[in-house]
């Protein structure tokens, strides 16, 4: 049957081609060549309905076999070529190869820090006011009550940039511009950077952060300070915390408190962090010296008003279990890494 030679030639012919297959592209030609639909094969089945059914039935059984053993040995034949393609091919990458993971950032554990101060005071209704770090000594120590020659001065005599200007010591100023802009009722606080002369240790630095807060209208009382510093402390360190106010001096307040928390380690039980008396100061606070509002032009027999200054460092220490300010600043990536 001249047509089963025909089919034997074709397998010679199939045989000669893949040897010479080298890459994919000749691989598919040979494969469209004899399995496609005009291909080899299907070109000696359109001529089957002229046989009789005995030899339908041989040369169909012969063509099937043949079908099924060009499709195996092209898929192995495919294997074969994947496994040895040149890095030409491959463009030298290795595919299989793990990828590089992106460093991703973090927000540093001040920023967070501020951000939830002030987020907390933003739910109380407050305004967040911002100004300068350059500030005149008026705004910084004369409109604050701290005359040149008083001696709680020195605590805050900072950096001069010229006869004129310095480095703010508080965020107090922004609060003079704020006052000396609008009428009461005010509830505004302001965030922002700080600088002292103060000698670098473990838990000071020259610079730090502050977000102050200030409340005037008719009838602000120490009870309305009590209770946005109450909730504050509670919204910052849980329900559960402690406070209690320490009588102290400001020269820009009067009367003055440091605020106490108890302590969010030991629970007030006394311990490492809190030098084993159960308490931590965590602020300081008190009701707005009348010689401020008078620096102003606030009506004294009209207005009184309260006012909170933290450190931004502080809260952000405790709340980390961070023990060395400078940390914050040395931008280390194996301690910022510890916040992401
Ligand atoms: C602290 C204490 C404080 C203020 C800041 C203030 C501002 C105006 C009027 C009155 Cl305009 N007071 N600020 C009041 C009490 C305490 O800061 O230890 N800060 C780190």
């Amino acid at each position: 049957m001249d047509i089963l030679k025909d089919l034997e030639a074709i397998k010679k012919n199939f045989e000669t081609e893949t040897e010479k297959c080298a890459d994919m592209k000749q691989l598919e030609n040979v494969r469209t060549a004899f399995l496609g639909r005009k291909g080899e094969l299907n070109n000696i089945l359109k001529n089957i309905s002229s046989l009789s059914s005995d030899e339908k039935r041989v040369v169909g059984k012969q063509a099937n076999t043949l079908k099924n053993e060009f499709t195996a040995r092209l898929s192995g034949l495919r294997e074969e070529l994947m496994d040895s393609r040149s890095d030409a091919e491959t463009d030298g990458t290795d595919v299989t190869l793990p990828g590089i993971r992106p460093h991703l950032g973090a927000i540093h554990p001040l920023t967070k820090t501020l951000s939830r101060i002030n987020n907390i005071f933003i739910s109380m209704g407050f305004r967040i006011a911002e100004g300068t770090e350059i500030e005149t000594e008026f705004y910084n120590f004369e409109a604050l009550n701290i005359p040149l020659d008083h001696p709680s001065r020195d605590a805050f005599d900072t950096f001069y940039v010229d006869e004129k200007y310095l480095l703010r010591s508080h965020t107090s100023n922004v609060q003079i511009h704020v006052m000396e802009q609008q009428q009461p009722p005010i509830q505004v606080i302001m965030p922002g950077r700080v600088y002292r002369p103060d000698a670098v240790d473990a838990t000071h630095s020259f610079m730090f952060h502050q977000v102050e807060g200030l409340m005037v209208a008719e009838d602000i009382s120490f009870s309305d300070l009590k209770g946005v510093l109450l909730d504050f402390c509670k919204s910052m360190f849980g329900e559960d915390i402690k406070m209690r106010l320490r009588p102290h001096f400001f020269p820009f307040t009067e009367p003055s408190a440091e605020v106490d928390i108890s302590c969010i380690m030991c629970k007030g039980k006394g311990c490492r962090v809190c030098s084993g008396n159960g308490w931590l100061e965590i602020l300081g606070a008190g009701m707005v010296n009348p010689k401020v509002f008078e620096a102003v032009g606030y009506d004294t027999g009209k207005y009184t008003g309260s006012a909170i200054g933290i450190g931004a460092e502080r809260i952000a220490m405790l709340l980390y279990g961070i023990e060395d300010i400078r940390l914050f600043y040395e931008n280390d990536i194996r301690f910022l890494g510890q916040f992401a």
